[in-house]
């Protein structure tokens, strides 16, 4: 069993969306495993991307991840991570496959509504940012 961090980021919150997301979520059969509202401080968004430090949009992304408050969830099931991407779509919702989150609503490369750890170690590292076992269920 895989386990995913799964962030609905300032701008999903902001636009009304947590219930589009996880309805979606649990139209297609996602397991939620654990579930928080957070407004990350700047230095917390940044530890959080911190592999992109030295990328360009690094700074702009933790302005706008520190902007407002997220949605984080732990979601567990087989092949979980690749699963979750398929459903989010494409980092650039301009190539995001029809019928995906990022497709459906984002507006920006930088604000696509929704973020999902890309392997298995990054997950490890993102849940553990955010969640103690005694939050994460089952
Ligand atoms: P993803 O795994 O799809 O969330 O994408 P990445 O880890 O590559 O990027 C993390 C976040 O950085 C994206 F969600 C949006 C932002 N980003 C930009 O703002 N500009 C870029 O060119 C690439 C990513």
């Amino acid at each position: 069993m895989e386990k995913t961090l799964s962030i609905i980021k300032p701008d999903g919150v902001s636009r009304g969306l947590i219930g589009e997301v996880i309805q979606r979520l649990e139209k297609n059969n996602f397991k939620i495993i654990a579930m928080k509202m957070l407004h990350m401080t700047k230095a917390q968004a940044e530890g959080f991307y911190a592999v992109h430090k030295e990328r360009p949009f690094f700074e702009s992304l933790t302005d706008f991840m520190s902007s407002g408050p997220a949605v984080m969830m732990v979601l567990e099931g087989e092949d979980v991570i690749s699963k979750y991407r398929e459903l989010m779509g494409a980092t650039n919702y301009k190539e995001a496959a029809e019928g995906t989150i990022r497709a459906d609503f984002a507006t920006d490369i930088e604000k696509n509504i929704v973020h999902g750890s890309d392997a298995p170690e990054t997950a490890a590292f993102e849940i553990g940012y955010f969640f103690n076992s005694f939050e994460i269920v089952g």
